[in-house]
């Protein structure tokens, strides 16, 4: 359905346009001292990893509105990753979370994925929910609980997410941790941190070679008051102290509303702490929108750190590209096209900036020409390079255009079902 054929096919009606807009914007370029051809070779390389969980409907506590053709389970999530491979040549990964995608034969889901041309990145360990048949709850925590009990628990998860990952392939181990507290008092503030970084610790001692560890931060939600691994600081604390195959994890919802996520993003740079990210985009709080729907220039300023960085040859340079996003209202499949879209647009307007020029400007404390280097990259229509880089992926210039053309969802309707009743929620 969505063969190499089908794509060339449509490509092919709007190559003469695409050319054309592609050859102006290099002359464009070109008169401001940059090469195309070299944006386009690096965009083109670029790659993330798509989340096992947002294939499906998200859905919020108010209601679930699934639609036509959902995958039923993990290798069919599989097979709409690889759609969305396809389409965009930039999203080869997969991210799975673990026990909501754990596969009864992960050798067999490795097979899959690898036939299909993907690759398992970070798998998630998933200690902030009750899972059927659990022995202790997680309500007041896990890794930061008052038993011991419950904390050996999560531990022993987190090794079995590894063991897992291991036959899947993957090489890392993302945590993020819902413990924290709702009132004032009702947790010891220093003794939980304390808790949670032993249980880190114990499970980073268990990492393969090769492996590493991601922490994410979250300011809140659900733990209203004090949430344990809260800030970039934290989450820097523990990776620091834990060792160099832990890094953190920058989530670009896990921030409260004016955070400057660019310089947190150079901090741990500097640092050599970055690990990587999760992309999406928020109003408000953790609102898992598209990436770039809300706050592209921020988008794009977090790419400028990271391309400064590359060139900077800075070590341990070497992020984990994911994204994290969940929709109520859009078609899971177009969303992820989007956001890929999205985020390699903000890429290749961070690939145009004139760093030369910014560097002078810098040094010379011009802020106005400073700034204005920043603003003519990011002004400046990039569709054209981002068609082309997927054109030479064999992917297609259009992804929505052409996935919607396909008529995959409606098919996909037919063999997997349609839309799935979700039953109200109390409230
Ligand atoms: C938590 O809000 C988070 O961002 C973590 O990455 C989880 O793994 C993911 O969302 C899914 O709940
Ligand atoms: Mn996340």
């Amino acid at each position: 359905m969505l063969t190499t054929e089908f794509i060339d096919e449509r490509n092919a009606a709007e190559l003469p346009h695409h050319l054309t807009d592609y050859q102006a914007l290099g002359e464009r370029l070109a008169r401001r001292g940059l090469d195309v051809e070299r944006a386009v070779e690096t965009l083109a390389a670029f790659d993330l990893a798509i989340p096992s969980w947002s294939l499906g409907t998200g859905g919020t506590r108010f209601g679930r509105f699934p639609g036509p053709g959902e995958p039923r389970n993990v290798f069919e999530k599989m097979d709409d990753v690889a759609v969305i491979h396809r389409l965009t040549g930039a999203a080869s990964g997969v991210s799975l979370h673990i026990p909501w995608d754990e596969p009864d034969d992960p050798a067999a889901l490795r097979g899959h994925a690898a036939a299909l041309g993907l690759r398992i990145d970070a798998v998630n360990s998933n200690t902030f929910q009750d899972q059927p048949g659990q022995r202790l709850s997680y309500k007041f925590g896990s890794l930061a609980h008052t038993d011991p009990a419950v904390r050996e628990q999560a531990i022993e998860h987190n090794l079995h997410v590894i063991e897992v990952g291991e036959v899947l392939g993957s090489t890392a181990l993302s945590v993020w941790l819902a413990d924290g507290s709702n009132f004032p008092g009702q947790m010891h503030l220093r003794r939980a941190f304390d808790r949670t970084f032993d249980g880190l610790a114990r499970i980073y001692a268990a990492l393969p070679d090769e492996w590493r560890m991601f922490i994410e931060h979250k300011p809140y939600e659900p733990a209203f008051y004090a949430a344990v691994v809260q800030d970039w600081g934290s989450s820097y604390l523990l990776a620091h102290a834990l060792g160099p195959k832990a890094q953190c994890l920058v989530d670009l919802g896990h921030h409260l509303p004016a955070t400057n996520i660019e310089l947190i993003v150079a901090r741990l740079l500097g640092a050599g702490k970055l690990g990587g990210f999760h992309f999406n985009d928020a109003q408000y709080g953790d609102d898992d929108l598209t990436a770039g729907s809300i706050h592209p220039y921020r988008l794009f300023l977090v790419f400028n750190e990271l391309v400064d960085a590359a060139r900077d040859r800075l070590p341990d340079f070497d992020p984990a590209y994911m994204i994290d996003q969940s929709h109520n209202l859009k078609d899971p499949i177009e969303a992820l096209l989007q956001t890929v879209d999205q985020v390699q647009r903000a890429y290749a307007r961070a690939l145009i900036v004139d760093r030369d020029a910014l560097d002078a400007y810098q040094e010379a404390n011009d802020v106005l020409m400073a700034e204005r280097t920043l603003q003519q990259a990011f002004e400046t229509d990039v569709g054209p390079l981002v068609a082309e880089a997927r054109r030479r992926n064999g992917a297609a210039i259009d992804p929505v255009a052409t996935f919607r053309a396909s008529g995959y969802r409606a098919a996909r309707g037919e063999e997997r079902g349609a839309v799935a009743y979700a039953p109200p929620q109390s409230l």
